[in-house]
C-alpha cells in the first residue's frame, strides 16, 4: 500500500491517504500508529465501514470502554457511543446536551477517570451542510509556551478532576451516576509513549490544583484556561462523510464547534480507547 502522511496543522494533525482501514497489515498499521504519535490527531478519509469494521480497527489501538453516558450508547453495541441522534425531545425541543455535546469548551476525554482514555475515535456517518467542525489543540505546544514561572510552579502538582467539574455539568449521565469521586492527575504530564511533556488540563472537569490555597488554585485554573490553546498548536477539522478521526487524549485537547443547523444530521460512531 502506498501510504502517505500529510501534515495538517503546524504542530498537530495529519491526514493519511492510501489506506483502507479494513485491510491494513501490521506494517501498514505501524506507519499509521507512528503518524498518530507524531501528529496526535489522525484523519483517514474515505472509509466505508460497518460497525464491526469500526470496532475491529479501533481495537488495534487498545481496549474499548463503554462511555459513562449510558443514554447515548448504541443499543446493540454499548461500547459504541452514537453522537447526534435523538436530538429532539417528544415535544420537538432541541436537547442542548446532545446537540452541543463536546462544545461547552476545550477538553480532553476521560480526565474524570483514574486512567483517562488514551484515544477517542470517531467515524462520520452524516455531516451537515455547514458548521459542525471539531477543533483540536496540542498539549505539548501549550506546555512549551508556558512561562518558566508556571512550568516551575506546576511541576509535580496534581489536579483533582470529576465528570462535571466545578459547573457540575452532568446532564448526559443517568441521575444515579452523577456522584463522582475526584481523581488526581499530574498537570505536567509525560506522555508514556513519546516521553514529551504536555499541559494536562481540562477547565470543565478540574476542581482544584493540589498544594495551593483555594483562591490561588482558582486563579491558576483561570490562567491555564487562557494559556491552554496556542495559535500554532491548533487544527480545525471539517468533516466529510467516511472520515475516521482518532485523537490522543494524552497530548491533545479538542472541542466541538456546536454550530451546525440543528435540523440537519451530524452523526458519528464514537469509541473510547484505553491502553488495556
Ligand atoms: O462531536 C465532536 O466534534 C466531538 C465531541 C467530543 O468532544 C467527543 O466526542 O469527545
Ligand atoms: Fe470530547
Amino acid at each position: 500500500m502506498g501510504i502517505e502522511v500529510h501534515r495538517l496543522g503546524l504542530q498537530i494533525g495529519a491526514e493519511v491517504r492510501g489506506v483502507d482501514v479494513r485491510r491494513l497489515d501490521e506494517a501498514g498499521f505501524a506507519i499509521v500508529y507512528q503518524a498518530w504519535l507524531d501528529h496526535n490527531v489522525l484523519v483517514i478519509p474515505g472509509q466505508e465501514l460497518t460497525i464491526e469494521d469500526f470496532l475491529r480497527y479501533s481495537r488495534r489501538f487498545g481496549v474499548i470502554y463503554p462511555h459513562p453516558s449510558k443514554s447515548t450508547r448504541h443499543p446493540d453495541h454499548p461500547e459504541v457511543t452514537v453522537l447526534g441522534v435523538n436530538k429532539f425531545g417528544p415535544d420537538g425541543t432541541l436537547d442542548m446536551a446532545i446537540y452541543r455535546r463536546g462544545a461547552e469548551g476545550w477538553h480532553t476525554d476521560g480526565a474524570y477517570d483514574e486512567e483517562p482514555f488514551k484515544a477517542t475515535q470517531l467515524y462520520a456517518l452524516a455531516v451537515p451542510s455547514r458548521g459542525g467542525d471539531t477543533h483540536f489543540a496540542s498539549m505539548y505546544a501549550a506546555y512549551d509556551a508556558l512561562p518558566a514561572r508556571l512550568k516551575h510552579a506546576l511541576e509535580g502538582r496534581k489536579g483533582a478532576f470529576t465528570y462535571g467539574g466545578r459547573r457540575k455539568a452532568t446532564a448526559l449521565l443517568n441521575p444515579e451516576d452523577r456522584d463522582w469521586i475526584p481523581v488526581y492527575h499530574p498537570i505536567v504530564r509525560v506522555h508514556p509513549e513519546t516521553g514529551r511533556k504536555g499541559l494536562y488540563f481540562d477547565p470543565g472537569k478540574i476542581l482544584a490544583i493540589d498544594g495551593f490555597e483555594p483562591a490561588e488554585s482558582d486563579a491558576l485554573i483561570e490562567e491555564l484556561t487562557e494559556r491552554m490553546i496556542t495559535p500554532d498548536g491548533q487544527y480545525r477539522h471539517r468533516w466529510r462523510k467516511g472520515d475516521v478521526v482518532i485523537w490522543d487524549n494524552r497530548c491533545a485537547y479538542h472541542k466541538a464547534a456546536g454550530d451546525y443547523p440543528p435540523e440537519e444530521d451530524r452523526i458519528h460512531w464514537r469509541v473510547s480507547i484505553k491502553e488495556r
